[in-house]
């Protein structure tokens, strides 16, 4: 039987996630949005491209929550993206109501589901959708580091001229204008970064790396990069139901990890079946620290100004 994939949102990232879900074959997949039609619409247009990539998946639209019954994984971007001018953490009061709806949503009619969240802003809104569902924090994962890494992953390689596939990166903290890019851990098979780019070149790298999604932003004027964040999390789904134990950074429920009790923050993971199954603890040097400190003070922060 194949696994089903629920996606809670379906705008710019709902669906590539839907189309690249279904396309890849992950599972069924049911995309879900409040506007009637849309969800709808989008998934009868990929269903009738499926024959083309061969495709076996369903894809349906659905506007009722009891649709996502069942599913193995959800994904859930609903929620208002930044428009140029605007922080992430300006989305914060609209798109809280918005996560308390859809937690309880998910909870009640999907509550054996492994979520990932990716609404803004990120770290607060994956603490809403834990403290409503209720759900272990195996289950419950944001995706930021990933595409964060990714992002520094593709600056290094364009910079060298060499592949994307042997450029490795780790950003963590928090997902806004305070993550940690952690240059040290930067490799190209394996080769640290320093030693292949000067340090004015690599600054101008991270720069760029914590500025990546303003950019597009800046870019787009009507909404947020939307590639990009769906294969993100679409390599956290299938390392879940693939049980790869892929080793991601990502937005996790720290209690006692790096000193932090309680916050969700962007910590390297390992990710298999069991969801997140543990969060390795790397050393940081005195510099890395006080910024990861810094990143953390800001979830914590925004966290206390949620009322749930
Ligand atoms: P967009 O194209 O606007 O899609 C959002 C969808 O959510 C729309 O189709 C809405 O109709 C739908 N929606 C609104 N309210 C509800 C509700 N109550 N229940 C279900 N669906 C609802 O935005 P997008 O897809 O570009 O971005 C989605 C979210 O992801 C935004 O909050 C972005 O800020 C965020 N985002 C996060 C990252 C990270 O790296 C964490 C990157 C890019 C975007």
């Amino acid at each position: 039987m194949r696994k089903k994939i629920a996606l809670i949102g379906g705008g710019n990232i709902g669906g590539v996630l839907a189309e690249q879900a279904a396309y890849r074959e992950l599972g069924d997949v049911v995309l879900f949005d409040v506007v009637e039609g849309l969800p709808q619409g989008k998934a009868l247009d990929m269903a009738e491209g499926a024959p083309l990539v061969g495709a076996d998946s369903k894809i349906s639209g659905a506007n009722s929550y009891k649709e996502i019954a069942g599913a193995d994984v959800v994904i859930i971007t609903a929620g208002l993206a930044r428009k140029p001018g605007m922080s992430r953490d300006d989305l914060l009061k609209t798109n809280l109501s918005i996560m308390k709806q859809v937690a309880e949503g998910v909870r009640d009619n999907a509550p054996d589901a492994f979520v990932i969240v990716i609404s803004n802003p990120l770290d607060a809104m994956v603490y809403t959708f834990k403290e409503v569902s209720g759900f272990p924090k195996s289950r419950v994962v944001g995706m930021a580091g990933i595409l964060d890494s990714t992002r520094l992953r593709a600056f290094v390689a364009w910079e060298l001229d060499v592949s994307v596939k042997d450029v490795t990166a780790l950003v963590l903290g928090g997902h806004g204008d305070t993550m940690v890019p952690l240059v040290r851990y930067c490799t190209v098979a394996g080769v640290p970064i320093e030693q292949l780019i000067s340090p004015e070149r690599i600054d101008e790298i991270v720069e760029r790396t914590k500025g990546a999604g303003g950019e597009v932003v800046g870019l787009l004027k009507t909404g947020s990069a939307f590639v990009s964040p769906a294969l993100s999390a679409l390599e956290m789904a299938e390392a879940f139901l693939r049980d790869k134990k892929r080793v991601f950074a990502c937005a996790c429920l720290c209690e006692g990890e790096y000193g932090i009790d309680g916050l969700y923050v962007g910590v390297p993971c390992v990710m298999g079946a069991g969801g997140v199954e543990r969060i390795l603890e790397v050393e940081l040097n005195a510099d890395e620290r006080k910024l990861f400190d810094a990143s953390v003070d800001h979830v914590k922060e925004l966290v206390s100004q949620l009322e749930i």
